[in-house]
């Protein structure tokens, strides 16, 4: 959960005054040894040191619902997984165009997947902000969802409490969750509402200095749509979620941000991709770029843990 900044900076002169270190109490990354940095224990959280943002975990193949399935209950949670605060005001979530596998038959693969350098997102979002309205502080999650309400019982999530959601004004056949704010929407190239893929989205994290400055490149399918063209050098997490094993060659995103990929066992099983968590020797959650090693399967979704 993201606090406000006020909040945050009074928790801070707490912390200070009680002379703990900034990993205190929010089960951080802790340490800092890896740079040689540690020894500060007292001071203020500073800017990051060791780590970084991180995908957390994903949930897109929504669940099976009471009656028939439903997919609005979709959300990604990014961890601080760094030892200092982070600002998250501008962070810039999307998904990557491109089928997660052959979902009909003769489904094409993403004629961009051979492109190193840049990606090809179908829609991108942004947390609003004005540069530290949304401080992270270490071992905090972010979550990030289709829709900020509580959908139990047709799904077992209650995303009421979510950080940021999604919302398509301009469908017309979205709602406007009370209790959590809007993202602001960079690019939308979907229905009604920023539907991940069900079979599987690559999804990335990434800063961009001002997402109107991107090139838009024509869509392949619909010549009317276009895609946000992103510099792979701005991404700064990315996970590949396909299909099924067989669908390797259906992969969006180059090696450098994720060299393998994850799946589900099928769409609507209410299961979820997670981050496993590191080891003695590797504090936070494991990042190798490779999901296939870095993620398991979770049966329940555990948004904003
Ligand atoms: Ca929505
Ligand atoms: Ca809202
Ligand atoms: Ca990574």
């Amino acid at each position: 959960m993201v606090a406000e900044g006020r909040w945050v900076a009074g928790l801070l002169l707490v912390l200070a005054g009680l002379g703990c270190d900034e990993g205190a109490g929010v089960g951080g990354a802790g340490g800092g040894g890896a740079t040689g940095e540690g020894g500060n224990a007292g001071a203020p959280v500073g800017p990051p040191t060791v780590g970084k943002l991180v995908i957390e975990e994903v949930f897109y193949a929504g669940s099976p619902g009471l009656i028939e399935h439903t997919f609005n209950d979709q959300f990604i949670d990014v961890r601080n997984d760094s030892d200092g605060l982070i600002n998250v005001d501008g962070l810039l979530f999307g998904d990557v165009f491109g089928a997660a596998g052959e979902i009909n038959p003769g489904q094409p693969t993403s004629p961009f997947a051979d492109d190193e350098d840049f990606i090809y997102l179908a829609n991108a979002f942004r947390v609003p902000g004005l540069g530290s309205d949304y401080p992270l502080l270490p071992g905090e999650t972010l979550t990030v969802v289709h829709d900020g309400t509580n959908h139990q019982p047709d799904s077992v999530l209650d995303l009421s409490g979510a950080d940021f959601e999604a919302f398509i004004e301009s469908s017309g056949k979205d709602d406007d969750w009370p209790t959590v704010a809007n993202l602001e929407v960079v690019h939308f190239t979907g229905g009604f509402d920023w539907l991940m893929p069900v079979f599987g989205p690559a999804v990335v994290i990434a800063r961009v200095d001002d997402p109107a400055q991107l090139e838009r490149v024509p869509h392949p399918d619909f010549p009317e749509r276009e895609l946000l063209k992103v510099p792979v050098s701005s991404v700064i997490d990315g996970v590949e979620c396909l299909m099924d094993e067989g669908s390797e060659a259906y992969k969006r995103l180059p090696a450098s941000v994720d060299a393998s990929f994850i799946i589900v066992s099928d769409t609507y099983t209410g299961e979820s991709v997670r981050r496993k968590p590191g080891s003695a020797n590797v504090p936070g959650l494991l990042d190798s770029d490779s999901s296939a090693d870095d993620f398991e399967l979770r049966s329940t979704p555990t948004p904003g843990e």
